[in-house]
This record gives C-alpha cells, sequence and structure tokens, in this order.
C-alpha cells in the first residue's frame, strides 16, 4: 500500500462525484456497449511512490474533470457513447487502472500483492493525459508502465475499443487517417499469445516509433557496420536485438534494465552495450564507428541505389571513397534536378533490358538520381501515385483490386519508395487475367513518361511441385517513377516503385509478405516452419 502521507491523496478523491455503482475490479468484461458499465465510474488508483506531488495534484485534477465523451460526437453519438467519470479509489485492489510512475517489478511488490496488479491496467500518467486531452479513455498498451504486466495490462485495460482495427483495410485512403496517427496496438483476443517478450516479432507489437529510440538508433549503428563489412551473422543479431527493444514497453533505466537480460535475443554482448547506454547516455563503440573513414565512405557509397555492401566494399578496394569519386568514375556528372530528366535518356546509359525493350536501371542511373532518391515520400503521395497507377492499369484490365503495402501499410509517415501489390477480384479466373499484366502496365507506364527506368522485371515461374513458396505465383516489376509536373513551379521527383502481381488465391498472402518490416517476415516464416513441423510430428 502507499505511504499514509500519500494515501491522502487518493482519499481526496471523495470531493469528486460520488460513483453510481461499484464494478467488480478484477471483471475485464467492460466493452462500449455494456449499459451497466456506462453508469459505472471508472476506478483509478494513483500509487504515488516516487510520484511528485506536483504530478499527484496535476493527476487528481484531470481526474476530476474528466468525462468521457468526444467533444466531437453528435448528440445522437453521445447518447451511445461510452460516458464514464473517473473516480480516485482509495486501494488498489478496487481499482479498475493503476497510474503509476514505478517501472520495476519488485519496487511494485512493495505496495501491492503480485496477484492483485497481474489484474489490472498498470499505466504511466500519460495514459490519463493523452485519455482526457483524446476525450475517451485510450487503449493502454502504449502506456504500460511495467514490461513484465504488458500483456494482464493490455487486457484489463477499460479502453473499451474492441472494434479498433489492425491497419490491414483493403482501401487504403480509408485506413490512412488512422495509420498516419502513431499506431496504438489493437488489444488482443483473447488466447492470443502477443506480448513484447516474445520471440518471434511476428508475436510483438513495433511500434514506429518507441520508447527507447535512441538507444535502438545507436544500436542500429553497430548493426549497418557490420552489414557493411560482410559480418552478416553478427548484423542479424543487432537487428534481432533492435527488434526486441522496440517492443519493450517503457524507457530502460537502472530500475528495470535487469528485465533486459531476459529477453529474447539478448546476449551478453548486446545487454553489455545497453548497459553502458543506461549508465553514461552512449555507447562508446558506436562514437569510434561513426569516426572512422571506412564507415563514412561505405555509408556514403550505399546511399546509391544499386550499390549494396558487397560492390561498396569493391570500390572502397578500388579507391573510390565518395560521391564525387563516383561521379567521375562512373562519368555521371552532377545534375539539378531541371536537366535531369533529359540526362536520363535510356540511349545515353545503354541498359535496354533484352527481354523487354525497356531501359534498365544501372548503378549510373541510380548515382543521377540520388538526390531525388533520398527525399522521403510523403503519404500523400504514395497515394497519388497508387492512384495513377491503377487508373492506368484500368485502361488495360477491368476487375484489379490493389493494396499499398511496405512502410507504408505499417504506419509511416515517409516512405524511401512505393510498393503496391495488385491482384484480381475474381478468384476463379482472375490468376489468367493477371498473368503477363506485370510487363504490359510496366511498358503503358513507361510509354506514358510515368515510369522512367525498370530495375527488374520478372513473370510468373511455370509451377514447380517442389516450391512451396508463393512467390512462384508472382510477377514483379522494380521501377522508376515520376508523377507528370503539373506547373513549373511544382516539379515532382523521381521515385522509386515496386509492382507485385499476384494470382487471387495468393493476393493476401502476397501483401502480408510485401508489408514487412523484414524481420516480421524472417520471424513469421521461421514461427510458421516451427508450426508445421509441430503439425507433422502431431
Ligand atoms: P522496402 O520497400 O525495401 O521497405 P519498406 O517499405 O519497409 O520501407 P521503405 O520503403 O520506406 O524504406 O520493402 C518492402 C517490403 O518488402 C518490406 O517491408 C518487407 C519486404 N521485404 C522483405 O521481406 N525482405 C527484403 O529483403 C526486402 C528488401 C523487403
Ligand atoms: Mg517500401
Amino acid at each position: 500500500m502507499p505511504s499514509s502521507s500519500k494515501r491522502s491523496a487518493n482519499e481526496k478523491s471523495t470531493s469528486s462525484p460520488p460513483h453510481k455503482r461499484r464494478r467488480s475490479s478484477s471483471s475485464n468484461s467492460y466493452t462500449a456497449a455494456n449499459s451497466d458499465a456506462e453508469e459505472s465510474p471508472l476506478n483509478v488508483f494513483l500509487l504515488d511512490a516516487k510520484m511528485k506531488p506536483e504530478t499527484i495534484e496535476e493527476l487528481l485534477s484531470i481526474i476530476d474533470n474528466f468525462r468521457n465523451v468526444d467533444e466531437n460526437l453528435s448528440l445522437k453519438e453521445k447518447s451511445g457513447s461510452s460516458e464514464r467519470e473517473l473516480h480516485l479509489c482509495p486501494n488498489m485492489k478496487d481499482a479498475d487502472v493503476v497510474i503509476t510512475v514505478v517501472h520495476m517489478r519488485k519496487r511494485l511488490e512493495r505496495h501491492v500483492d503480485w496477484s492483485i496488479a497481474r489484474r489490472k491496467a498498470i499505466v504511466t500518467p500519460q495514459w490519463l493525459r493523452d485519455s482526457a486531452d483524446s476525450g475517451h479513455l485510450l487503449p493502454c498498451g502504449k502506456y504500460a508502465a511495467l514490461g513484465d504486466l504488458y500483456q494482464e495490462t493490455v487486457q484489463n485495460c477499460p479502453d473499451g475499443d474492441s472494434s479498433q482495427t489492425h491497419p490491414d483495410s483493403n482501401s487504403n485512403s480509408e485506413s490512412h487517417d488512422q495509420e498516419s496517427e502513431s499506431f496504438v496496438p489493437p488489444v488482443p483476443k483473447n488466447g492470443t499469445d502477443i506480448r513484447h517478450n516474445h520471440r518471434y516479432a511476428c508475436m510483438r507489437y513495433s511500434p514506429l516509433t518507441c520508447p527507447n529510440q535512441i538507444l535502438v538508433e545507436k544500436i542500429a549503428i553497430l548493426r549497418r557496420s557490420r552489414e557493411l563489412e560482410g559480418l552478416d551473422m553478427q548484423a542479424l543479431s543487432y537487428e534481432r536485438a533492435i527488434s526486441v527493444l522496440k517492443a519493450f514497453p517503457c524507457p530502460i533505466t537502472s530500475d528495470n534494465i535487469h528485465e533486459i537480460s531476459e529477453l529474447p535475443h539478448i546476449g551478453n554482448k548486446i545487454y553489455s552495450k545497453i548497459q553502458e547506454f543506461v549508465q553514461h547516455g552512449d555507447i562508446s563503440e558506436c562514437k569510434s564507428i561513426l569516426c572512422e573513414t571506412r564507415y563514412q565512405s561505405l555509408v556514403d557509397l550505399t546511399t546509391v541505389y544499386g550499390i549494396g555492401p558487397a560492390t561498396a566494399r569493391k570500390l572502397y578496394s578500388s579507391g573510390l571513397r565518395t560521391i564525387k569519386d563516383l561521379e567521375r568514375h562512373y562519368e555521371v556528372s552532377p545534375k539539378t534536378s531541371d536537366d535531369i530528366a533529359d540526362s536520363l535518356n535510356p540511349e545515353h546509359f545503354r541498359g535496354t533490358g533484352p527481354t523487354t525493350g525497356l531501359p534498365q536501371l544501372s548503378i549510373k542511373v541510380g548515382l543521377a538520381l540520388r538526390e531525388e532518391f533520398s527525399l522521403h515520400i510523403t503519404r500523400n503521395e504514395v497515394e497519388e501515385i497508387h492512384d495513377v497507377v491503377m487508373n492506368e492499369l484500368a485502361n488495360i484490365r477491368s476487375g484489379c483490386v490493389s493494396t499499398i503495402t511496405g512502410g507504408y501499410r505499417r504506419g509511416k509517415d515517409k516512405s524511401n519508395d512505393i510498393d503496391i501489390v495488385i491482384s484480381h477480384k475474381d478468384l476463379k479466373s482472375g490468376g489468367g487475367q493477371v498473368k503477363g499484366l506485370c510487363a504490359e502496365l510496366v511498358k503503358r507506364l513507361y510509354d506514358k513518361g510515368l515510369v522512367t527506368h525498370v530495375m527488374h522485371l520478372s513473370s510468373f515461374r511455370e509451377h514447380n511441385a517442389l516450391r512451396t513458396s508463393h512467390w512462384d505465383s508472382l510477377e514483379k516489376a522494380l521501377t522508376v517513377f515520376k508523377l507528370p509536373d503539373q506547373q513549373k513551379k511544382h516539379q515532382h521527383v523521381h521515385r522509386r516503385l515496386d509492382l507485385v502481381f499476384a494470382a487471387p488465391e495468393v493476393y493476401w498472402t502476397a501483401v502480408v509478405g510485401w508489408t514487412g518490416s523484414r524481420m516480421f517476415e524472417r520471424d513469421l516464416k521461421l514461427a510458421l516452419s516451427v508450426l508445421s513441423n509441430h503439425g507433422s510430428e502431431a
């Protein structure tokens, strides 16, 4: 229990409106449609240990003033909404939500029995602030105060929003508003084993920006240096660790760092780097990597589309160090965006594909367009390009369906390229309808000046009984796309556009496979193969 002097903070709540009906604290069956719950106030307990007096005052004031009604709702909607008052609860046992700044299990156990804690949603003060700002009770997962109780916090959360959908809508424009906000994980259905410490990335929530973002970015430098040097296993270990840390629901401090050592894919070496970061705010190896001229050169060289780590190392060994060196080597002069289009004449680069007759993307083009490719693409432009592509496709074949995938589908505000998966709505004849369509579409876009280069164009493979992968039924084109310039003032830049055509029966598999992240895809395959092995053993 909280100390008696602090406990009075909770007791102040008696001045707030008396609650109409007390609901069993252990119940987690509340939904917005539950009329009993609509009438009962939500019991909130402030665990004041380590909480500053001004924070307690602030939270008390929010609790007193809180009414869970969205001001934007119409009267009719308000009458059916989950209007709830908050009631400051004098003890944790009867509370629905516990607000605390404690992040450590041991410290929490000084105040409450662990078996009680496991039946509560235990969140940071920010949950209350953000709920008050948004006018309704928010999902708790993002605000879970203890990593150990993340799952329980999500399950016991009184947000009442069972309708929250994952960004997997067929209609990209509809999902846009939801996705452009920072992603709030949906409440898992009963029995879904999604938790931050799961060993597979596909079973963990992964926010776009996590509570340990700076640490994650430091470890990304270690990963990148290994990748650039061809140390793929080490790079993968760091990538796995990053993925796990991204899912950890609260800031890592000296109080909770012991929880990190118990997470999957966190070995001794990575743990010691995390310890160093927690103690000193930086990782010395990162500082020295960033100062290495070889690292700086390899990073620069790989900013050119078409140059991966292996090519970059070869170029480096032949004495090339900078973008200027590359421009001299490949005889590509730096261009402004005004005259770059002319310089992209396919004849100039002599990269015509043998089967398609389309200009292929070469390192020279990647170099000429380096600056344009480095400009992030907004969600609006992604959608505009998608619309243009689908309008052109409608002129060739009716009945096609599509989903924008990649980082866009994961909710990223800015993308590096555009990924679109396309199929046909007719499940029976659709396979035949999309066959060969990829090359046809790319040719049309090229003739219209919308696609300027093609880096790769593949067609469906003949069926092979030994292959189990769905990639047999995909056609892919990796291209460069440019929206037409409307006026001189508003000039569009070249963008990388990947088009994937899938037969209807594998459409959603292709959508999932092309959504990422890379670690999610990798672990999804791993988890599925483990499952199928279990199945065959059974
Ligand atoms: P990308 O377009 O390379 O990545 P992205 O869309 O996640 O991010 P951005 O474009 O903004 O840099 O790849 C699209 C998806 O394809 C990716 O999210 C997952 C899948 N993919 C893999 O599974 N493995 C890979 O090696 C690559 C490159 C992509
Ligand atoms: Mg992408």
